[in-house]
């Protein structure tokens, strides 16, 4: 993919001109507005609009085939997940009655999904028990639905059961959640502090999207001294991508493949304020490939930060494989959700960070470069675990 700067007077124009010239499939990246013409009443708004297009080299026309066809498989994979989700609803409903209609679980239901919810949760009742019960629907781990219910309980002695001490949920989370989780909180760098963060994860959870959002808040509200490196040299178009965006923000952008190369490169930026790494996505079962990428970052230094990229599309089990597998190669500061937009059961932000104990950092919450991310704190996660959206 490559960036592709328009200007002009009209932003519909600009946009219109756009998919005039790469087709519909564009991915618009973000605009700037910015006053043209010496004299006060000659003054007009002037838009540079940056849009994402298609490489010519990659086939622009079999690329546009392949996008539909992916849209395609992704509205289907959609539909059959709305029909399981509608199918098993009522057995989720049963499980928390404490049965399934005859009292039984199906028998396809192994022994460890076996929870009797009426069992496990009979130390509560009232808002503790609704929470515990919001919480499992957002596909938080029932345990730690309980745990962290039972931080925000007092005990009623007439009903000899654990309830919420407060009568707002918000506020329950929220406690619960400061105890039971570390945040890394915003991103403040001295200048001339000489800061260096590597992003790693798998390929497409958002890594070199988010480094230039980063990138963007500390070039233009810090005024830092930013540089990126790029060791992505196998995905196709990847450093384009990266070498795009560094263009676009003004920034040194160096790609580099061996760890001497990263050492060297590292040096000469001495009087950098951050320098951030980008790296290549690797499958977490391909430990040749992660073994390689850990040489090279090896050659990095000791102040080195290492943020885990996880999108919070993978299932519960899958991220804290990621996690696991991960954290045997790399030191991981923190972890950095991406793609909250496309989830509407957000319990991965619960049930990662307080299985892995990792601080968790930022969360990406759409495409747009460089708007669309937040820093986590314990109220936010809160937010999106309830279903308020900010
Ligand atoms: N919906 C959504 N898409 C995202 C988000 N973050 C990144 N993406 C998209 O995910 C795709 C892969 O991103 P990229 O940064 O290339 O991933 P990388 O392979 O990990 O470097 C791109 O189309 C991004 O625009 C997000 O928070 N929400
Ligand atoms: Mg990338």
């Amino acid at each position: 993919m490559e960036i592709v700067k328009y200007e002009g007077y009209n932003l519909d124009e600009l946009i219109l001109q756009a998919k005039k010239e790469y087709g519909k499939n564009i991915k618009i990246i973000s605009y700037e507005v910015s006053d043209s013409g010496m004299l006060p009443f000659l003054k007009r708004k002037k838009y540079s609009l940056f849009v994402q297009v298609p490489t010519p080299d990659e086939g622009f026309f079999d690329l546009l085939a392949k996008e539909q066809k992916n849209e395609e498989i992704d509205r289907f994979l959609e539909r059959i997940e709305k029909m399981i989700d509608k199918k098993i609803e009522p057995l989720k409903e049963a499980i928390m009655k404490g049965g399934c209609g005859s009292g039984e679980l199906p028998a396809h239901m192994s022994a460890p999904d076996r929870i009797d919810m009426e069992e496990e949760f009979k130390e509560f009742t009232g808002d503790a028990l609704e929470l515990i019960k919001l919480l499992i629907k957002k596909d938080v781990d029932p345990k730690i639905a309980k745990m962290l219910v039972k931080e925000s309980c007092g005990f009623d002695i007439d009903a000899n059961k654990f309830d919420l001490n407060t009568s707002f949920f918000k506020e329950a989370l929220v406690n619960a959640i400061e105890k039971k989780i570390k945040f890394k909180g915003p991103l403040k760098i001295q200048k001339g502090s000489f800061k260096i963060i590597a992003f790693v994860g798998p390929t497409g959870v958002g890594k070199t999207t988010n480094l230039f959002k980063i990138a963007s808040e500390l070039v233009i509200n810090q005024k830092l001294k930013i540089a990126v490196i790029s060791i992505d040299t196998f995905k196709v178009g990847a450093i384009q991508q990266a070498r795009s965006f560094s263009n676009i923000l003004n920034i040194p952008f160096y790609a580099i493949t061996d760890s001497k190369n990263l050492k060297k490169t590292l040096q000469n930026l001495d009087g950098f304020d951050v320098v951030l790494i980008d790296t290549v996505g690797r499958s977490h079962y391909d430990y040749w490939r992660l073994g390689e990428m850990k040489e090279v970052l090896g050659g990095g230094s000791d102040f080195m930060e290492i943020s885990l990229v996880i999108s919070c599309n993978y299932k519960n089990s899958e991220a804290l494989e990621i996690v696991n597998r991960y954290r045997t190669f790399f030191p991981i500061s923190d972890i950095f959700f991406t793609k909250i937009d496309e989830t509407y059961k957000p319990g991965i932000l619960l049930n990662l960070p307080i299985k892995s104990d990792i601080p968790v950092s930022f969360i990406s919450t759409g495409q747009k470069v460089p708007e669309d991310i937040r820093v986590l704190n314990p109220e936010r996660i809160a937010n999106y675990i309830l279903g308020e959206r900010i």
